[in-house]
């Protein structure tokens, strides 16, 4: 007899039935594929009529709000735009029917999401309301039978997560940022990237210090007398490298990939690598704001993820968790 698939599974001879450890249902056949339901579910969708205009308005929401556009469709019955969050759960209640609509968004900032969403759907957004389970809400009409709230903890820490995650807020962060002369053309495109970063995210414009250096090899020196200095929060190393017809490239890369890495392990300071390794002018034009986006706004909003999360395991150690 073969066994069905699945390790767990065990025959239990007085009823013939087979019961999986993992999932806890019992089935009759070798026929039933008992996959556990961790690796089997893929995702969870909900799908909500709208009116067209709703539907564009409401699209609006969401984006702005950060969802994420998936694969969606338009034919000639009807047009579909999926949503992506970024976690999702599926939550059965036993005991008193609550009176939440069926789709909750929990979102990070509730009053900023209840103005969104007022500016755009007046009347049928109601007022943010105190929940039984220690949250507030706020609900949004789309038809006779359906609406959605969108509402957040009292206490933001009980937010889903279950990882400790850095913020992308800069305020009050202060930065130093090195940058190479050498291949300028690309370099001052990465500053430019970097500082467009910093600023949107909240960094005050004098709490970012730019030290120039003239080559990348020069980079981990300049940026550990800044870790050293104390006048700054992390370190943003950019730089542009480009193969020549020499082994000199190499050299330098890993001198300088070494060298800030150790940086930023010696000083506690946390550092960000945007110094651009290419094969050519081309590959570095790319990464410098072209099609391969901003490689100095990307390390730039790592250093202000990074400056977070060292805040917060810092509090966390000294809170004893
Ligand atoms: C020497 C050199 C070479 C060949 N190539 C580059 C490069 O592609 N990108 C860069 O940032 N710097 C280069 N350098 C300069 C070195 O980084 C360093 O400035 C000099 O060797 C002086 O120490």
């Amino acid at each position: 007899m073969e066994s069905p698939p699945g390790e767990a599974a065990q025959l239990n001879s007085s009823t013939e039935l087979y019961s999986c450890a993992s999932c806890a249902i019992r089935f009759r056949s070798f026929d039933v594929v008992c996959v556990r339901l961790e690796l089997m579910i893929r995702s969870l969708t909900f799908v909500r009529q709208t009116s067209p205009e709703k539907f564009e308005q409401l699209s609006a929401l969401l984006r702005s709000l950060g969802f994420e556009d998936g694969p969606g469709w338009n034919d000639e019955h009807s047009k579909g735009a999926p949503f992506l969050a970024p976690m999702g759960s599926l939550e059965l209640v036993n005991g008193r029917v609550p009176n939440e609509p069926d789709v909750l968004i929990e979102v990070r900032d509730l009053d900023t999401a209840h103005q969104l969403a007022r500016r755009q759907f007046r009347d049928d957004v109601g007022e943010i309301e105190d929940t039984a389970w220690k949250s507030r809400i706020f609900n949004l009409q789309l038809g006779a039978n359906s609406r959605i709230g969108f509402w957040a903890f009292n206490n933001p820490e009980k937010s889903a997560p279950n990882a400790v995650e850095g913020e992308l807020n800069a305020g009050g962060m202060r930065f130093g940022v090195v940058v190479s002369r050498w291949n300028s053309f690309i370099t001052e495109r990465l500053l430019q990237g970097a500082l467009d970063c910093l600023r949107r995210s909240g960094a005050k414009s004098s709490d970012i210090q730019i030290v120039r250096v003239p080559g990348s090899f020069e980079i981990p020196s300049a940026a550990r007398l800044l870790a050293q200095s104390g006048t700054v929060d992390a370190v943003i190393a950019l730089g542009c490298l480009i193969r020549g017809e020499t082994t000199h490239y190499e050299h330098i890369a890993t001198e300088v990939t070494r060298g800030i890495g150790q940086s930023s392990q010696e000083t506690g300071i946390p550092h960000s690598y945007g110094v651009l390794t290419c094969e050519n002018l081309e590959q570095a034009i790319d990464r410098a704001g072209l099609k391969s986006g901003n490689k100095g706004w990307e390390a730039a909003i790592t250093a202000v993820e990074m400056v977070s999360l060292k805040g917060k395991l810092k509090r966390g150690a000294c809170d004893g968790r």
